[in-house]
């Protein structure tokens, strides 16, 4: 691929950046995309220090490609986190769940390209105003915590109101979903919930099978009355928490369910009490591959449609 300012930033082979996702995203899947000629990212979610040094170690001794850490700015951890990452040197910090404002300067003199994940077109031009690197903008298809917008109307905005690399996330698992947001202006793309359904990801079979066996409808959102939506496939936590925000006064209970409960899903395969975080994206998925295969057939899907669409 030519002339694509992604690729160049981050030294990649391919413009895909692999979402930092808690628990799911461990130095197995974030080697095995960067082998694959992607950006793999370790997920830090509410990890302490220690064990995000180790998983950045892990990579180090697995792959020589290039490779990011995401923050989830909502974790007690982040400040220790930020100083150790620009100790260990790592090529890329994405940031989720919040605004990295405070953190781009010292990222930024430590040589770390620094790209935030936004939902809305203001907090993309503040982030580009700090020193941000590349926006990813993420749509509310997306799983985890999410912004209002959809992929569809939010990247555009943002390609409009930028003059950095904006990528494109939410809602996009295949070579239609990559062209898409290719024509939306966006440079990239990130991708989640696809790579969780790779061999490579430790997530357990059970939490796998549940985003392959999941339909159109089933990746849904709880949690908008706690002010933290947060999308995740259909069971009994999602029916338990669906019937508790009937009344406000269950706020508390509604946040003490959830905590814990992505842990029970990704490690125990406990899919029904537990939280399965995935996105809308669940729908097009019906297979566990390599992230090598991932990416290989995004990128020849990608490739195959745009012959297809220069007829017009
Ligand atoms: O961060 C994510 N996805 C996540 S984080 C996560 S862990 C968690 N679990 C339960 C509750 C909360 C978090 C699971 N999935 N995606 C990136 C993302 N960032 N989506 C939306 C945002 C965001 C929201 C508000 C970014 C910035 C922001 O700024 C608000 C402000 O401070 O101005």
């Amino acid at each position: 691929m030519i002339n694509n300012k992604l690729i160049d930033l981050l030294e990649v082979k391919y413009p895909i950046i692999q979402g930092g996702m808690a628990w799911v995203a461990t130095a197995e899947l974030a080697a095995a995309v960067s082998k694959a000629g992607g950006l793999g990212v370790i997920g830090c979610g509410s990890a302490p220090v220690e064990v995000v040094k180790d998983q950045i170690l892990k990579v180090k001794e697995m792959t020589d490609k290039p490779f990011g850490v995401n923050v989830m700015l909502l974790s007690p951890h982040a400040d220790d986190i930020m100083d150790m990452l620009c100790k260990e040197k790592v090529n890329v910090v994405t940031t989720g769940a919040g605004n990295p404002g405070k953190y781009i300067k010292k990222l930024k003199d430590a040589n770390i390209k620094v790209i935030p994940v936004v939902p809305s077109v203001s907090l993309a031009k503040r982030m580009e105003k700090n020193g941000a690197d590349a926006i990813i903008v993420e749509g509310t298809e997306a799983g985890g915590h999410i912004g209002e917008l959809t992929t569809m109307t939010i990247v555009p905005q943002v390609v409009d109101a930028v003059n950095i690399p904006v990528i494109a996330a939410g809602g996009i698992a295949d070579g239609r979903g990559f062209m898409a947001a290719m024509a939306l202006g966006a440079e990239g793309v990130q991708i989640g919930t696809r790579f969780v359904c790779s061999d490579e990801c430790i997530a357990h079979k059970e939490y796998k099978n549940k985003i392959v066996e999941s339909k159109d409808r089933d990746a849904i959102v709880t949690g908008r009355i706690t002010g933290h939506p947060v999308r995740i496939i259909k069971n009994k936590l999602s029916r338990r928490i669906t019937n508790l925000e009937k009344d406000i006064n269950n706020k508390d209970e509604i946040d003490n369910l959830t905590i814990g409960s992505l842990k029970k899903a990704v490690i125990d395969g406990d899919t029904e009490t537990g939280s399965v975080m995935a996105g809308q994206s669940s729908g097009l998925i019906s297979d566990i591959k390599t992230c090598k295969d991932i990416i290989e057939d995004i990128m020849k899907e990608a490739s195959e449609l745009k012959e297809e669409l220069c007829k017009f």
